[in-house]
Order: C-alpha cells, then sequence, then structure tokens
C-alpha cells in the first residue's frame, strides 16, 4: 500500500510522521485508517533510517474514537468473525519508539491510539476519554487494560463507567502523559523529541522499548533478570563501544546503529 486516503505519511529527518487526516470526523477511526496507519507505522519501522515514529491528529482531533457510524450495523457475528480492532495490536508490536502527539479530541479509540505509543505527549488542548460506556459498549482496543496500568484502578474505573473525560492537566497528573506543550508547538516539540530518539543508536532504543514495556507483562523478578540479559547484550554492539568510547574522550557519540 503506498497510496493513503486517510493519513499522511512524511519524514522529518530519522523521523517518521503519521498524521491522522479525516478532518470531516475529527479522524474516527474506520477500518481504512486502522490499515493505513498500521500499514505506515511497519514501512517506517522496516526503514533503516527511521529511528522514531510519531503519531499525530489535527489541531481539533487526534482522534474523536472508532468510526461510530461503521460501526452502528454491525451485529455480534460480524465483529466477532473479522476480530474486530485487533489489528490494532500490531502497532503494539513495532519495535522503534512511538511517540502520540494528542491535541483536542483523544475519545475512546482515539485515547487507546495514544495509549498504544510509548510516549504520550498531550497539548494543552488535548481531552482524553473512554465515553463507549454511553454508546452501550465498552473499550474495544485496549483502553480499560492500558488506561488502568497508566492512571490507577480508581481513575480508570471512573473514567471508564461514566465516560467522563479528562484534560491535559489531569492526564499529566495521572500519568498518561509525559509532558504537555502550548498547541501552537505540540508538533515541533513532539518532532524534536522524537529526532533525539531517533539520533540515539537505534538498537539500543529499541532495547529499551522492549525492556521498559516488559514491566507490564511479567514479575518484577522476571523483568530486572530480562533487563539484565538485554544490558548485557548491549556490549555486543559497536554503539556501546563507541558510546563508551566517545564519553572517554570527550566527544559526542557517532552511533552506527549496529
Ligand atoms: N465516529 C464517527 N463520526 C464521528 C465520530 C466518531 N467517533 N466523532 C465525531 N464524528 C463526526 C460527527 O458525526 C460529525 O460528522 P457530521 O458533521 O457528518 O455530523 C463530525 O465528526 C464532527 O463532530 P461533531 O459535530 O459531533 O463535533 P462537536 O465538536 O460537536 O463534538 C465530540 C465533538 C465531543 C468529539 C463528538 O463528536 C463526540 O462525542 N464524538 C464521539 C466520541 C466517542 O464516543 N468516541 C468513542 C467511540 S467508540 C470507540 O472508540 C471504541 C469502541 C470499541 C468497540 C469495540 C467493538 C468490537
Amino acid at each position: 500500500m503506498t497510496q493513503y486516503e486517510t493519513i499522511l505519511l512524511d519524514r522529518k529527518g530519522r523521523t517518521g510522521l503519521i498524521t491522522l487526516n479525516r478532518p470531516k470526523a475529527l479522524n474516527a477511526l474506520n477500518l481504512r485508517v486502522m490499515e493505513e496507519v498500521i500499514d505506515a507505522a511497519t514501512t517506517l519501522d522496516r526503514d533503516p533510517d527511521v529511528g522514531c515514529i510519531v503519531v499525530t491528529g489535527s489541531e481539533r482531533a487526534f482522534a474523536a474514537g472508532a468510526d461510530i457510524k461503521e460501526m452502528q450495523p454491525n451485529d455480534y457475528m460480524d465483529v466477532y468473525l473479522a476480530d474486530w480492532f485487533s489489528a490494532w495490536d500490531r502497532l503494539g508490536e513495532v519495535r522503534k519508539p512511538t511517540v502520540a502527539a494528542v491535541a483536542g479530541y483523544a475519545l475512546g479509540g482515539g485515547c487507546e491510539l495514544a495509549m498504544l505509543c510509548d510516549v504520550l505527549i498531550a497539548a494543552d488542548t488535548a481531552v482524553f476519554g473512554q465515553p463507549e460506556i454511553k454508546l452501550g459498549v465498552i473499550p474495544g482496543i485496549g483502553g480499560s487494560q492500558r488506561l488502568t496500568r497508566a492512571v490507577g484502578k480508581a481513575k480508570a474505573m471512573e473514567l471508564c463507567l461514566t465516560g467522563r473525560t479528562m484534560d491535559a492537566a489531569e492526564a499529566e497528573r495521572a500519568g498518561l502523559v509525559s509532558r504537555i506543550v502550548p498547541a501552537a508547538d505540540l508538533l515541533s516539540e513532539a518532532l524534536a523529541l522524537a529526532e533525539t530518539i531517533a539520533n540515539m543508536s537505534t538498537p539500543i532504543a529499541m532495547m529499551v522499548k522492549e525492556s521498559v514495556n516488559r514491566a507490564f507483562e511479567t514479575t518484577l523478578a522476571e523483568g530486572v533478570r530480562f533487563e539484565r540479559r538485554v544490558f548485557h547484550a548491549t556490549f555486543a554492539t559497536a554503539d556501546q563501544k563507541e558510546g563508551m568510547a566517545a564519553f572517554t574522550e570527550k566527544r559526542p557519540p557517532s552511533f552506527v546503529n549496529r
């Protein structure tokens, strides 16, 4: 797939930029958006000249959720047999670091898409929530799990049970977003952050991502053991030799991504 209808794909330095682009539907995530985001993310993940991926939306909406009009006519067998939304898991399997840059609405599937990314930065206009209950459904792209891990049980329960939204300040206090920036600066800040990550050794950044993510999948003892094995493995890389040589020689490192 090279011709996208619902997203824009761009490259800035070593950063891949995916912009959701269904303005009339506030970037509602229909199946086409899902396929295109995953296709673009997979392409960028395989590109040796890309070290980090940014996913963003518009000023008004990161994404206002799964496409309610597309979902409405379906019955249980339709969504069960098509295994609706399971393909989004592939975004979580991208090996390079991903940054969600969120302005405006990040509701339902939009909040879940942001949470599928590794770092979440928010404009001061961002609004997060899981309002599915108001539609007679529940989160379907991991919201009940990832929001709970991000903000804890009490707040996740309240948000999912009432559909109440939270603003950027509450989301930052709760630990959902790493920082808030003025809306006008969101993209430049996200790209600067991504470029910082992309200019580290990419294989080492991938190992960091894998290790941090392991914290959500295993016990502390297993996670620490996993981290130590990966730490040992970094000593097999050219970039560990370069990084430590550069430090002792008091010069910036020149990583070769090997
Ligand atoms: N789906 C489809 N279209 C949407 C969506 C959406 N999620 N959100 C907005 N739109 C459309 C509107 O219908 C409208 O289109 P039109 O002009 O043709 O009527 C256009 O975008 C602009 O929206 P509004 O006029 O409503 O704009 P407002 O500024 O008045 O309101 C809101 C903005 C508050 C964001 C409002 O649009 C809204 O509440 N949207 C829906 C939010 C929502 O409920 N999201 C959750 C959806 S469910 C989900 O994501 C996960 C479901 C998991 C199910 C699992 C099944 C397997």
